[in-house]
């Protein structure tokens, strides 16, 4: 019925944590949930009731204490230092969520404390991510004498040699990977060194532990630390790092808080977005309506005007500038779209490779991480896509589940200028002359990893779901495996053979929406495929039998909570 159809698998639980039907029936007796909620526990990886107990009610109080955390105390003692010998701080940040929301729970945090510091984003444009000299000599003209960098620094050392011989202290906080050569910090804090029982904390996670450690030595009333988990939960969940275990913990805490939105900025996010200031946020939230509202600043206007809307104290003033974002993440969409079409042209005409590099002279650097994400949605293969700036290549890359981006930039590490990144995302520059020998190396690299005929894409499964075994107490009980994201994938399940009773395309035919009947048990549901209108299209459903790959949730339909099933894939059945 379509092309380019992912193989369907249903999962099963890693071997350490199957279960009996006997053993998951006594888990869902304990834990008052149903069997099927305990074997979506246990396709987690999780086996016992403790682990499953922590992971629906993860509190704080499972958060590893303050000294497990290599550097954080020792970094939050020189903080204290600096503040009580009257240095002047700076915080040097990063102009995408996590590094915005990272600056600002330190600068917030601090204020609370009653210190007042310095902050700095650098601009996307004229210097890209991380420190730049530039603003290094400009903070040692303010008499900053200790610079806290959060969200980067790691790969900066030149800069941070500079800073040091300008007489700063320097406390790098990162979570990016760290090169060869670490800087010459004071103290450098970063989850990917040896030793930190979480490697995966986001960048805003960090300078929330490292704030929470300087909290308990401060002279003075403590402020409570629980405040700022919003930040942090807004950052984490944008960088889409894996929610495991502690990020987990951070997030589940913080999505209440932002569920508050005592935080006027994200209050006023929240409106601007169509919700109610005390509607409830997921992930998925974060992700297609806060996070693209502050990081469109940081893409094409002032990232500064983020970091001051989550400081804002009044209420007005957070309106206007949630006013502000709004207008340029409009601005943003349609650029979006206009490179989004000229990608798919360039990257239809290399179906035959592995890989794709996709490049012009005019895209606007601060969108193509964005369009790059698009086209491994839609292709299924990683892609570098590339933009000129002042006379040189810079580009973005997304990744597929099973490839390592950053591994295959290595390997192209001959004819880049500059990289870095993680394994799923990453960011490069190159000189013009090297682009062909990017293309090569890049198409080898991406071979090497995943073959010459990359597998099909594969739809994982989570539990074949019946219709009829779908009520408000079932979808109440799935709203416990939230927050999802990296690690902790929203469980999709596979349907009985249904028939489609009707349908239509709304939205100028991009969404389309089915009523299904389960053939096993007569049920009928209602079912929208988002963003999968112009792929139906063509194709006659009316009576057609199929099965589909969805996830069931509550929506609010003419004015009603009523029972939706998101459709991932149809598949029909012949
Ligand atoms: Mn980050």
């Amino acid at each position: 019925m379509s092309d380019n159809q992912p193989t369907w698998r249903l999962k099963t639980p890693p071997p350490e944590a199957a279960l009996t039907r006997a053993e998951q029936e006594r888990l869902a007796r304990r834990l008052e949930v149903s069997p099927l909620l305990v074997h979506l526990l246990s396709l987690r990886g999780l086996t016992s009731e403790g682990d499953m107990d922590k992971f629906l009610s993860p509190g704080l109080r499972y958060l590893h204490p303050l000294d497990r955390w290599p550097g954080i105390e020792a970094g939050a003692e020189l903080l204290r230092q600096a503040v009580e010998s009257g240095r002047r701080i700076a915080v040097w940040g990063d102009y995408d969520v996590d590094g915005i929301t990272a600056t600002a729970l330190v600068k917030d945090f601090m204020a609370a404390r009653g210190i007042d510091i310095l902050h700095f984003i650098p601009d996307r444009l004229d210097f890209g991510y991380g420190l730049h000299l530039e603003g290094i000599r400009d903070l040692a003209e303010k008499g900053v004498g200790l610079l806290l960098t959060v969200d980067c620094g790691i790969a900066n050392t030149e800069e941070i040699r500079a800073a040091r011989e300008l007489g700063m202290q320097v406390i790098v906080t990162d979570h990016h990977l760290p090169g060869q050569e670490l800087p010459d910090a004071d103290i450098i804090i970063n989850p990917k060194l040896e030793g930190w029982p979480s490697p995966n904390l986001s960048g805003v996670g960090v300078s929330f532990l490292l704030m929470g450690a300087l909290n308990r030595i401060l002279p003075g009333p403590q402020a409570d630390i629980r405040d700022f988990l919003d930040l942090v939960a807004l950052g984490t969940v944008a960088d889409v790092v894996p929610l495991d275990d502690q990020n987990r913990i951070l997030v589940k805490n913080g999505l209440l808080l932002i569920k508050e939105g005592r935080r006027f900025g994200i209050q006023a996010l929240k409106e601007i977005s169509g919700m109610t200031p005390e509607e409830s946020v997921g992930t998925g939230a974060i992700g297609f309506a806060l996070a693209p509202r502050i990081n469109a600043a940081g893409r094409i206007g002032d990232p500064d005007l983020a970091v001051r809307l989550l400081l804002e104290k009044n209420r007005d003033e957070a309106r206007i500038m949630a006013e502000q974002l709004d207008r340029l993440n409009t601005k943003r969409k349609v650029e979006e779209q206009r490179i989004l079409e000229e990608a798919i042209a360039q990257a239809e005409s290399q179906l035959h490779l592995p890989g794709l590099v996709l490049h012009s002279e005019h895209w606007h650097s601060g969108i193509i991480g964005i369009v790059a994400s698009r086209i491994v949605e839609r292709f299924h293969r990683p892609c570098l896509i590339l933009t000129k700036e002042n006379g040189i290549f810079k580009g973005s890359g997304r990744s597929t589940p099973t490839f390592d981006l950053y591994q295959a930039l290595l390997s192209c590490k001959q004819c880049l200028y500059k990289f870095g990144g993680h394994r799923q995302a990453a960011g490069l520059k190159l000189e013009p002359f090297q682009l062909s020998n990017l293309k090569d190396l890049f198409a080898w690299a991406v071979e090497e990893q995943l073959g010459a005929n990359p597998a099909p894409p594969v739809l994982e499964l989570d539990a074949e779901l019946p219709f009829s075994f779908i009520d408000h107490t079932f979808l109440k009980e799935l709203e416990l495996l939230q927050p999802y994201g990296q690690g902790n994938p929203r469980p999709i399940f596979l349907s009985p053979p249904l028939s489609i009773l009707r349908h239509r395309f709304f939205s100028q035919k991009k969404h389309l929406e089915l009523h299904l009947s389960d053939t096993t048990d007569g049920t009928s549901l209602r079912a929208v495929a988002w963003r999968q209108g112009e792929r139906w299209q063509d194709t006659p459903l009316e009576g057609r039998r199929v099965k589909i790959a969805y996830t069931p949730r509550l929506s609010k339909f003419n004015g009603l909570m009523q029972i939706e099933l998101a459709v991932q894939e149809i598949l029909a059945v012949e």
